[in-house]
């Protein structure tokens, strides 16, 4: 009996040991704090998945930039295989898949609605699976999460295009999102991760930066530039992206479990943007953000002097860039 015991205990504790090894760590790098939407996302990204692959993918989520607070050197290393997953801002991805522009030109969307038809529709998902087929991409597109709209924030009120002139502005590293700045008068400044823009503005690197709510509020950036200009750019979507090569490493039911779960967070994360959102804006404006509500001709104003974005940088995409617009006809 004793023998049976030992036995079955040493059994049991192979067994464990073959599990736990069998097991596959991957890692998601995010530079949001936890709590944020999008990190709520991976999280809730990195439960399905372990749910669904019974245990056999882990997934540590690495928040606050704490992995690369650079989100462009995220998408390096997983091309290079050294990360198996991010949760990226749109605008860097262009620099690795240029058609990812397409679907961030300034005053595209007529809201939040248009922007997910199209997200969701046949267009989206077009640009979505262009990130796994672009040549020598080495990502894989997971889904889209919502980011709002994007305003410039600065440190001194501007209320047409022409206060814009010789202000320095933090723009993500996008070469489209500098020539918007530059399209403006004014100068553009990247290469400062989104954690250390208050820093930038608070020591005077830049006048300001651009952003939504959510992240001039949860970064701080507020207490460094109390006007916030409602002049509503962009909508850049966010993308949780995967490392084509760290994919391969994998059975391709578990692949498919992954793109499925992944997909399956984004009305999750959408439902938290939506709260976020709502609460951040009234967190700056009972600190005393200066909220300046442009008139219509300074919108206008604002809209034409970025139009010739859509000349310089998306002439490979006009049908669609169209065919984008005509949807908002619905809105
Ligand atoms: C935020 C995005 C984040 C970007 C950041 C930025 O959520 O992914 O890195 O903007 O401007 O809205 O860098």
């Amino acid at each position: 009996m004793k023998k049976f015991l030992v036995l079955f205990l040493s059994t049991l504790l192979i067994l464990s040991v073959a599990t736990a090894s069998a097991q596959t760590v991957l890692k998601l790098s995010e530079v949001h704090a936890p709590g944020y939407p999008t990190s709520l996302a991976d999280e809730e990204f990195a439960r399905l998945v372990e749910e669904r692959t019974e245990g056999r993918i882990k997934i540590e989520v690495y928040t606050g930039g704490t992995l690369y607070g650079a989100e462009p050197d995220a998408i390096q290393a997983l091309q290079l295989g050294d990360l198996a997953f991010t949760r990226v801002s749109a605008s860097p991805v262009s620099n690795f898949v240029p058609a990812i522009n397409a679907i961030q030109m300034p005053y595209l969307y007529k809201s939040g609605e248009h922007m997910w038809e199209v997200l969701n529709g046949e267009i989206g998902q077009k640009f979505l699976a262009e990130i796994e087929t672009a040549p020598n991409s080495g990502l894989v597109g997971l889904c889209y999460y919502d980011a709002g709209s994007r305003s410039f924030y600065l440190t001194r009120e501007v209320n047409t295009v022409a206060d814009m002139k010789g202000l320095k502005v933090r723009v993500q590293d996008n070469q489209m999102m500098k020539r918007m700045v530059e399209l403006l008068g004014a100068t553009p400044v990247t290469g400062i991760g989104p954690n250390d823009v208050q820093q930038a503005i608070a020591t005077g690197v830049v006048d300001g930066a651009e952003n939504n709510w959510p992240t001039y509020q949860n970064m701080g950036d507020y207490e460094a530039a109390k006007y916030y200009i409602l002049d509503q750019h962009t909508r850049v979507p966010e993308i949780l992206l995967a490392s084509a090569e760290a994919l391969a490493q994998l059975d391709p039911k578990d692949v498919e479990i992954i793109k499925a779960a992944a997909k399956d967070t984004q009305e999750f994360e959408i439902a938290e943007w939506a709260k976020k959102e709502a609460s951040s804006e009234k967190i700056v404006r009972d600190a005393g953000a200066i909220v300046v509500e442009l008139a219509p001709e300074a919108r206008a104003e604002f809209e034409a002097a970025m139009a010739p974005l859509y000349e310089e940088f998306g002439a490979d995409w006009t049908d669609l860039i169209n065919q984008i617009k005509e949807i908002g006809n619905k809105f």
